[in-house]
C-alpha cells in the first residue's frame, strides 16, 4: 500500500526503529489507519441497520495486532476470538470479504454465514474469529502441536481478552504447551475490562503475565500502545519458538475505546468518560505517526495522502460489499458439516 512518492527522504534511523524498512514501517502505518476507519464504517453501517448480529470493534487496539503479526510469516498461524476484524486485516484477509461478511454476503470469508464474530481464512493461515470466550485457546495450541509433530517451525499466535485468562480452557491450553513444549504464543490483548468487569474485580493478579508462571512458561508485559514494542517482544517470543519449540505468555496492555460490542454503550457504568478520553491521548496511531515525523520518514503531506487512500479503500469494501448477493436459501444447508 506504500506511495513512495509522498515519502520525505529518511535521517539516519535510531535504534528504536530495529532496523525496519521505511517500506514496512509505513505499511503498518496504512494497516493501523485501515483498521480504525474499517472499524469507523462498520460502526455507521450496523447503526444503518446493514450489519446484524454482534458486532465487536478494534478502535484503540490496532498496534497490538500491526506489531505482532508484523513479526510472522505468511506460514505462521494466527487465531483469536471475537474482537477479530482487525486481525485478520494484518494476517492479509481481504478487506472487502471482511466487510461482506459483516453484511453476510456470499462473497464474505465464510460466504456470508459466519458474520463479524468468525471471519475465517485457511490460504493466510486465519483460524478465526471465535465467540466463546477461551474456547480458542485448546485450538490454538493443537495448531502448534501440529507444526511441531510435522517438524515445521510454523508457531501459532493466539489472541485472548484480558477475561479469557480466568476460563479453564486458558489454564488446560497453556498446561499442555509448557508440558509439551509447544510453538505458541499466547498474547493477551488486556484493554482492561470484560464486558463491563474491569481486571481488579475479575482476576486474583493485576499482571496477568504472572498466569505463566504456574506452566513454568516465558512471560512478559508489553504496552500495546506502542507498534515497535509489541514488535520486539512478540518478535523475541516467536524467534524463540522457532528455536526451541517454547511457548511464552504475554500480557500486552491496550484499551478499548468503544463498548464491548455494538449492542453496548462507550462508557457504560463501568468507566468515565474521562477515563476513555485519557487513554485516546496515547492513541497508537497518533503515537506512531509521531515516532515516524521525528525519525524524518512521514510529513504532514503523506498523512494527508494516506487519510484519503484508505477512505478510498474502505469505500470500495462497502461497494464491494453491498453489489454483492445474498447467500441463496438452498445454501442453508451448505457447508455446515465436513464432508
Ligand atoms: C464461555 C463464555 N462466557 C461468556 C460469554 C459472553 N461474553 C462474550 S465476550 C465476554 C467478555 C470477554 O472479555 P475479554 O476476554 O476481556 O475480551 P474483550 O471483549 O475485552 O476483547 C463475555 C463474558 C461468552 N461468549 N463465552
Ligand atoms: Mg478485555
Amino acid at each position: 500500500m506504500t506511495d513512495s512518492a509522498t515519502v520525505v527522504a529518511p535521517k539516519k534511523q535510531s535504534s528504536r526503529l530495529m532496523g525496519l524498512s521505511r517500506e514496512t514501517l509505513l505499511k503498518w502505518y496504512e494497516e493501523m489507519l485501515l483498521m480504525r476507519r474499517f472499524e469507523e464504517k462498520a460502526a455507521e453501517l450496523y447503526r444503518n441497520g446493514k450489519i446484524g448480529g454482534f458486532c465487536h470493534l478494534y478502535n484503540g487496539q490496532e498496534a497490538v495486532s500491526t506489531g505482532s503479526v508484523g513479526a510472522l510469516t505468511p506460514d505462521d498461524y494466527v487465531i483469536t476470538a471475537y474482537r477479530d476484524h482487525g486481525l485478520a486485516i494484518s494476517k492479509g484477509v481481504e478487506p472487502k470479504a471482511i466487510m461482506a461478511e459483516l453484511l453476510g454476503k456470499v462473497t464474505g470469508t465464510t460466504k456470508g454465514k459466519g458474520g463479524s464474530m468468525h471471519i475465517f481464512d485457511r490460504e493466510k493461515n486465519f483460524l478465526g474469529g471465535h465467540a466463546i470466550v477461551g474456547s480458542h485457546i485448546p485450538l490454538a495450541t493443537g495448531a502448534a502441536f501440529a507444526s511441531k509433530y510435522r517438524g515445521e517451525k510454523r508457531v501459532c499466535l493466539c489472541y485472548m481478552g484480558d477475561g479469557a485468562t480466568n476460563i479453564g480452557a486458558f489454564h488446560e491450553g497453556l498446561n499442555l504447551a509448557a508440558l509439551w513444549k509447544l510453538p505458541v504464543i499466547y498474547i493477551i490483548e488486556n484493554n482492561q475490562y470484560s464486558m463491563g468487569t474491569s481486571v481488579e474485580r475479575s482476576s486474583a493478579v493485576d499482571d496477568l503475565s504472572k498466569k505463566a508462571l504456574a506452566y513454568d512458561m516465558r512471560r512478559g508485559v508489553v504496552n500495546g500502545s506502542d507498534v515497535l514494542e509489541v514488535y520486539k517482544a512478540v518478535k523475541a517470543a516467536v524467534e524463540h519458538a522457532r528455536q526451541t519449540y517454547e511457548p511464552t505468555l504475554l500480557d500486552i496492555r491496550t484499551f478499548r475505546y468503544r463498548g464491548h460490542s455494538m449492542s453496548d454503550p462507550t462508557h457504560g457504568h463501568y468507566r468515565t468518560k474521562e477515563e476513555v478520553e485519557a487513554y485516546k491521548s496515547h492513541d497508537p496511531i497518533d503515537l506512531f505517526a509521531a515516532i515516524l515525523k521525528t525519525e524524518g520518514i512521514i510529513d504532514d503531506t503523506y498523512l494527508e495522502k494516506v487519510e484519503k487512500k484508505i477512505k478510498e479503500i474502505v469505500t470500495e469494501c462497502v461497494e464491494f460489499a453491498e453489489t454483492s448477493p445474498e447467500p441463496p436459501p438452498d445454501d442453508l444447508w451448505t457447508d455446515v458439516y465436513y464432508e
